[in-house]
């Protein structure tokens, strides 16, 4: 473990030593600890902490140590000395709180009550009449969490006089998705190949690994599934276990817990069953024996997320059985050892009338059916990562359950690795909805943290956007995001412009005329794409397979529901799906009142009239023109609000460092070609329909809609 974060600190120290003389790639993330460049706030700090103490040797605190060292010294420049006794005014304590006598006096015994295994406090304290600073917890992790938050508060420029922080997580499972493939390919991964190299483990551990434990515990996040959810059995032999329990390791200083994907027919797979039927005796032997041969080599190993019966993947209802049946047999399977199975909602078939529906149709009858150490993971929407979804209705449909929230964090449907879209506002959105499942103020973040409906057992999880690339997301952009959905998992409380506002702090710079223009991009962006790609509620038009830019004409599909005209049902009277009651009537699937707002035409938010509406193109919209002009206006008004993103960026030439500047330059010149792409495919193809003008004053597409269908991408990634 020692050779392990020296390795880290030697690489992370090198990297800061170098960071003044060369361009920054973005690999550090924002844990960069570069000098504080304002001079009072400096003087501030060091006058605050002239030496460090840190009480305790395990590996988790001597990853707060090491952390410290870096950056402390990072930050202050200068090296900051550790002590072994308080003899000193102006230190810092860190160390998990015990009955010793540096801890005795410090009144806190009422607060560490509050924060359970992963919460921290961080206060000013005389102790025998000196001023120290304090980090402490219930437990080491507690410990390195108030670490990183200490850290980020200098990184932030934070006044650190008179504190007195209690901070705990809402949410237990705090998860990292990553649907990374044995064979080095990442699905839908927009940041080059696999993070993981199956070849070199277990003997080689790339710093990058140690760096990836880091980032995730400076933010909170917990547990990473490893493998994909369209799962390769493979990975729960030996030759592949040895490996994962190498990172396991890297990852346990860090709280960070592995858990793999299971296929769920491995028993029939890995050739040693002719059949995966959960009710078969032979079959539960077998998942209990590979259970406990998994926790043979990963002692903490945290679990299993599956996803079965959906696009190919096994799963119970091909023997007839139900989705609570088969998630079941893995968690006895498991139980005994404290392990947990989450279960995809994910499931669909290709032929239903409204696919919208079908997750609900299929779980909800199953509420109170599944084993207590079983999450059903449920994707933010009910169809598919789109740009904006309603909330899927079963967070509002199944108290009886633990349920726990995916989001995707790579960009899957949202311009994919090149686009600058900071998702906390799309992860806002979801978490602020409304179920009105116990009346108004039945949010899904009440839900998925448990406080609604009274579980403990409580999740969720980002589909990963890291990569190989040397800055972990191809655009340091998609940093945010990643930083976003960790801070949100710890505090569902945390406002878009908070974590904008930090996340620039600690990757660009303190100053405020480059934070103000950085932060006006962040918190329009997702707004932009949705305008240029799927304004009023439109969904799933994507160029076929890949996802990657416009496709409204895709209807070749013999899958009907990868077809986008099942999504927008454009017709020579309007556009949209009806999901009324006369329509698919998915909006019974909501609690009262929403069931109504989102029927009635006139009640429906504008964000997702398409979404439950077929709309006739000349119907009068609130602010009075017509459906077909609005529909224009928002793509146009998207492709202006990328332009003016550009314009926002240029002006902070020389206030960051060159490099990464001229990065999100290239990729917003890239970002607005996809832009007007968008916009006129969509406006070109739409007006076949509506056969009404281009409203005054904007300008005609310079291409044709047959130009824009022959567009092809063989080097798109996202198809593997
Ligand atoms: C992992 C969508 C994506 C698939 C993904 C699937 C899922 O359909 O396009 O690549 O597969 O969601 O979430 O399982």
């Amino acid at each position: 473990m020692k050779r392990i974060l020296l390795a880290a600190v030697s690489l992370v120290t090198l990297i800061s030593c170098l960071s003044v003389a060369r361009a920054d790639d973005g690999y550090r993330l924002w844990l960069k600890y570069d000098l504080i460049s304002n001079p009072r706030k400096l003087d501030e700090y060091r006058a605050a902490i002239k030496a460090f103490l840190v009480e305790g040797n395990s590996p988790t605190i001597e990853a707060a140590r090491h952390e410290l060292h870096i950056g402390l010294d990072g930050l202050l420049g200068a090296k900051i000395p550790e002590v072994s006794r308080l003899d000193k005014n102006d230190i810092l304590i860190v160390g998990t709180y015990r009955h010793s006598p540096l801890f005795e006096g410090m009144k806190v015994r009422s607060k560490l009550d509050r924060i359970g295994p992963e919460g921290f406090l961080i206060f000013t304290e005389k102790i025998d009449g000196k001023s120290a600073t304090v980090v402490t917890a219930n437990t080491d992790i507690g410990v390195l969490y108030g670490v990183f938050r200490f850290l980020r508060m200098l990184q932030t420029e934070q006044d650190i006089r008179n504190l007195d922080i209690v901070s705990f997580p809402r949410i237990k499972l705090r998860m990292l998705d990553h649907w990374d493939n044995l064979n080095g390919t990442v699905e839908r991964g927009y940041a080059g190949f696999s993070i993981w190299n199956w070849h070199t483990l277990p003997i080689y551990i790339k710093p990058r690994y140690i760096d990836y434990a880091r980032a995730n515990a400076s933010i909170g996040i917990n547990g990473a599934v490893l493998n994909n959810v369209n799962a390769d059995p493979r990975i729960m032999t030996r030759h592949y276990l040895v490996k994962v329990a190498a990172l396991a390791e890297v990852f346990r200083p860090y709280g960070i817990k592995v858990y793999l994907c299971a296929n769920f027919d491995a028993p029939i797979l890995l050739g040693d069953l002719k059949t995966a039927n959960p009710l078969d005796p032979k079959v539960q032997d077998w998942w209990k024996e590979k259970v406990k041969e998994i926790y043979s080599y990963i002692p903490d190993f945290g679990g299993f997320l599956v996803k079965a019966n959906s696009e190919g993947q096994p799963g119970p209802s091909d023997y007839g059985l139900t989705q609570a049946d088969g998630a079941n047999l893995l968690a006895n399977a498991i139980r005994p050892y404290g392990g947990i199975v989450m279960w995809r909602a994910f499931v669909y078939t290709y032929n239903a009338k409204d696919r919208a529906k079908q997750a609900y149709e299929i779980f909800k009858p199953l509420d109170g059916k599944f084993a207590s150490n079983v999450l059903l993971q449920i994707k933010n929407g009910p169809l598919d990562f789109q740009p904006r979804e309603p909330f899927s209705p079963l967070f509002g449909a199944m108290p009886h359950t633990n349920l726990m929230m995916e989001f995707q964090i790579t960009m899957e449907y949202l311009g994919q690795g090149t686009s600058t879209v900071f998702l906390a506002p799309l992860f806002k959105e979801t978490l602020e909805s409304d179920t009105y499942a116990k009346g108004k103020g039945s949010t899904v973040a009440k839900v998925i943290d448990g406080s609604l409906d009274g579980h403990t057992l409580t999740g969720i999880a980002g589909v990963s956007n890291i990569g190989a690339d040397r800055d972990w997301t191809g655009n340091e952009f998609g940093q945010s995001s990643w930083y976003a959905f960790g801070r949100l998992a710890w505090n569902p409380n945390l406002t878009s412009k908070e974590i904008a506002n930090e996340w620039i702090r600690m990757t660009f710079s303190n100053r405020e005329d480059v934070i103000k223009p950085i932060e006006r991009i962040m918190l329009q962006s997702r707004e932009d794409v949705v305008n240029y790609m799927d304004p009023l509620g439109l969904n799933m038009i994507f160029g076929y397979n890949n996802h990657y830019g416009p496709g409204p004409w895709v209807d070749w599909s013999s899958h009907p529901d990868w077809n986008s005209t099942y999504y927008h049902r454009a017709d020579s009277v309007g556009v949209g799906f009806d999901r009324t009651k006369t329509g698919s009537d998915a909006v019974s699937q909501y609690n009262p009142p929403l069931d109504k707002e989102f029927g009635s035409l006139k009640r429906c938010p504008d964000k997702f009239l398409l979404w439950f509406h077929h709309v006739p193109w000349k119907y009068k919209m609130k602010h009075g023109e017509t459906l077909w002009d609005d529909i224009c206006y928002h793509y146009y008004a998207g492709v202006d609000s990328v332009r003016e993103m550009q314009k926002i960026w240029n002006s902070l030439k020389g206030k960051i460092d060159y490099a990464e500047w001229n990065s999100e330059r290239m990729y917003l010149e890239i970002q607005e070609h996809e832009a007007v792409w968008w916009r006129n495919a969509c406006v070109l193809y739409f007006q076949t329909f509506s056969k009404m003008p281009i409203p005054k004053g904007l300008p005609k597409p310079d291409k044709t809609l047959k130009y824009y269908e022959g567009l092809k991408f063989p080097n798109a990634p996202g198809t593997w």
